[in-house]
């Protein structure tokens, strides 16, 4: 299974991925945990051009095509080779993202974004997608309190109230593979309303191994 996690900044996907990581394999589910932008020493380096300060301006189509080239690395080095020993995936942000920031923060158009997707992915889309949910204010103040923020987490509010709903909008259409949870809950709250997805992801996997 390739399993995705999205949400906006500091909401705790690192912090839950840990935890579904480690349910998993208390399962006997082998799964390799990654991230993007990042996830090859080439990708990594792509994301430190894409989130570390500079005099220069990134144009928005540059970050877009630094999001697809990691992407593309990112792919072709660790998620296919992953999925093709039978291994699970998790991976902290995928092309979600790229609609949400990209799209709905910098306001580039989703056909441009689609295309880029079709042409690097072809037929790759997650399995399933759990979405952390929490007002703005929440996970900013979280992320804050980790240190330093990087060039992204430093964008006004406004932008990140338009990632915010841009998720919610992709976890109505595609409510086929979206779980969405309540990230501003306690994490004690937050892991506990991630049991039934973590069921059923174990739940797929009996029924994988039976065919
Ligand atoms: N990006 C990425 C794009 O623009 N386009 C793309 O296509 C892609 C793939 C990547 C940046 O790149 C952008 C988006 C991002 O700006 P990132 O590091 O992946 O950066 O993203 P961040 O959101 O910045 O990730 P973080 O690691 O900062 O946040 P997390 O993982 O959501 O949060 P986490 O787990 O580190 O938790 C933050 C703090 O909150 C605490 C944790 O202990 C931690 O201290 N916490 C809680 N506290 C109270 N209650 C809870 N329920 C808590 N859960 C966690």
């Amino acid at each position: 299974m390739f399993i995705t996690i999205e949400g906006g900044e500091g909401v705790g996907k690192s912090t839950n991925i840990a935890y579904i990581a480690d349910q998993l394999s208390d399962a006997n589910i082998t799964c390799i945990v990654t991230r993007e932008p990042g996830g090859t020493p080439l990708a990594e380096d792509i994301r430190q051009l894409l989130l570390s300060d500079r005099d220069e301006a990134i144009a928005d189509n540059t970050e877009l095509l630094l999001m697809f080239a990691s992407r593309a690395q990112h792919i072709a080095g660790v998620i296919e080779p992953a999925l093709a020993r039978g291994d699970w995936v998790i991976c902290d942000r995928f092309t979600d993202a790229t609609y949400a920031y990209q799209g709905g923060g910098r306001g580039l158009s989703e056909a441009k974004i689609a295309n880029l997707e079709q042409w690097v992915q072809e037929d790759l889309r997650p399995d399933i997608t759990i979405l952390f949910d929490a007002p703005i204010t929440v996970g900013m103040s979280r992320a804050g309190q980790r240190g330093e923020l990087d060039r992204i987490e430093r964008e006004r509010a406004a932008f990140f109230e338009n990632v915010r709903n841009c998720y919610l909008m992709l976890a109505e259409r595609h409510s086929d593979r979206f779980r969405t949870v309540d990230a501003s809950e306690t994490l004690g709250r937050v892991q506990a309303s991630l049991q039934p997805i973590i069921a059923e992801m174990k739940h797929q996997f009996l029924v994988r191994s039976k065919t």
